[in-house]
């Protein structure tokens, strides 16, 4: 069961920019700053209700966010659902025989753990499950 919208994902360029804008235009505040070094991206979370957005930068040149930038250029990278068993959500996706990115869940920031599902099987979403 997917619980709550946990983060909404946008990829920029600039990430200090991108914070800036959010703050003078709607008031967002940054709650959390942290980089992922096994995704190669750093990332600002904005605290939106129960949920945040999650503004990512690419450190790295093959990072997956880098990728996206090069291809499609700014804007919504993923959603992340909020769910209370990472690895039986994952287990019920590949059951179905949906293609996911990650075989087991894995660590996330935040302390959370996370798991990527493929977007071209998910209606051309890309899908992180995403347990606090
Ligand atoms: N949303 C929707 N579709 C996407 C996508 C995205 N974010 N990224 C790629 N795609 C599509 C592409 O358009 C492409 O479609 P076509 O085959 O029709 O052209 C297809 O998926 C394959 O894409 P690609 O450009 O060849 O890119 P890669 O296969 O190299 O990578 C993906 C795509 C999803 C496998 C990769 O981005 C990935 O592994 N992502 C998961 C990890 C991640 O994104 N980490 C950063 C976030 C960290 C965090 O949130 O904490
Ligand atoms: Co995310």
């Amino acid at each position: 069961m997917i619980d709550e919208i946990d983060h909404v994902a946008i990829a920029v360029h600039d990430l200090e920019a991108a914070v800036r804008y959010y703050r003078d235009a709607f008031g967002a505040c940054v709650e959390h700053r942290e980089t992922i070094e096994s995704d190669g991206v750093e990332e600002a979370l904005l605290k939106v209700g129960v949920s945040y957005i999650q503004l990512l930068t690419p450190t790295t040149a093959d990072s997956p966010v880098a990728k996206f930038l090069e291809k499609k250029g700014e804007g919504i990278h993923h959603v992340g659902y909020r769910v209370r068993n990472c690895e039986a959500e994952l287990e019920t996706v590949k059951g179905l025989g949906y293609r996911v990115l990650d075989e087991s869940p894995r660590p996330g920031s935040r302390g959370t753990t996370v798991a990527f599902v493929h977007p071209k099987e998910a209606f051309g979403t890309l899908i992180e499950l995403v347990e606090p």
